[in-house]
């Protein structure tokens, strides 16, 4: 079964909650980055609480290892289950962020190469292989690859073997739903689903992945 999570980026923390509600029975996990956080603060993960759902902090930590650690400390003290970290900053500072997950029981990603065109300016010349490996190294969960590239994600599945490939970039960055599915073991969408007139009914559309 392939997961779908919902990438929670509205600003407004009632119509985040709503959202969230209306499509919390066809997805497997929530997603919440700086743009809800920065608008809603932290304590938006009680609101949440009640739908039983793993929640994902996408902070893409990307510090020294003592900063990381002090982040990665206040993400799962917080009641997250998850953080996504940038791999760039080394074997080090990645595997602080894991240590601290795997501390609360929790997990942790680390991101290979991003989804938007830009992406590809400085992840190439074997850069984002590179990170994968220190994703394996450091004994991460798991990594993020672009939906964007089918033909990065089957490579990085080369080099991460069974851990988990999670994957944003469906719909409005342009990737294609189906050819994603199968390759990866979640797809990360957001706007396709939020922005929808009847986000519920979008979410259960994308679900048919989960089958
Ligand atoms: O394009 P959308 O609206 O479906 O949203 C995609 C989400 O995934 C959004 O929160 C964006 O910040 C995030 N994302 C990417 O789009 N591309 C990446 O390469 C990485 C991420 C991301 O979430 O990284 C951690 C999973």
């Amino acid at each position: 079964m392939t997961e779908l999570i919902l990438s929670l980026d509205v600003l407004d923390r009632k119509e985040a909650v709503k959202v969230a509600e209306s499509c919390a029975p066809f997805i497997d996990a929530i997603k919440i980055g700086y743009p809800l956080v920065l608008s809603s603060g932290l304590s938006i993960v009680e609101d949440l609480a009640d739908l039983a759902l793993p929640l994902i902090a996408d902070f893409k930590v990307a510090d020294i290892p003592n900063t990381n650690r002090l982040i990665c400390e206040a993400v799962f003290s917080a009641g997250f289950d998850a953080v996504i970290a940038h791999g760039f900053v080394g074997a080090d500072a990645a595997r602080t962020c894991v240590e601290v997950a795997h501390r609360h029981s929790g997990a942790a990603y680390i991101v290979a190469e991003m989804s938007h065109p830009g992406a590809t300016e400085f992840f190439h010349g074997g850069v984002a292989e590179n990170l994968a490996e220190l994703a394996v190294s450091c004994r991460a969960d798991g990594i993020i690859a672009p939906a964007t590239r089918p033909d990065r994600i089957s490579r990085l599945r080369e080099i991460v073997g069974s851990k988990a490939i999670y994957s944003p970039g469906v719909g409005a960055q342009g990737g294609d739903l189906d050819t994603v599915a199968r390759l990866v073991d979640g797809v990360i969408v957001g706007r396709s689903i939020y922005e929808a007139e009847n986000p519920g009914a979008e979410a259960e559309r994308f679900s048919r992945i989960r089958r």
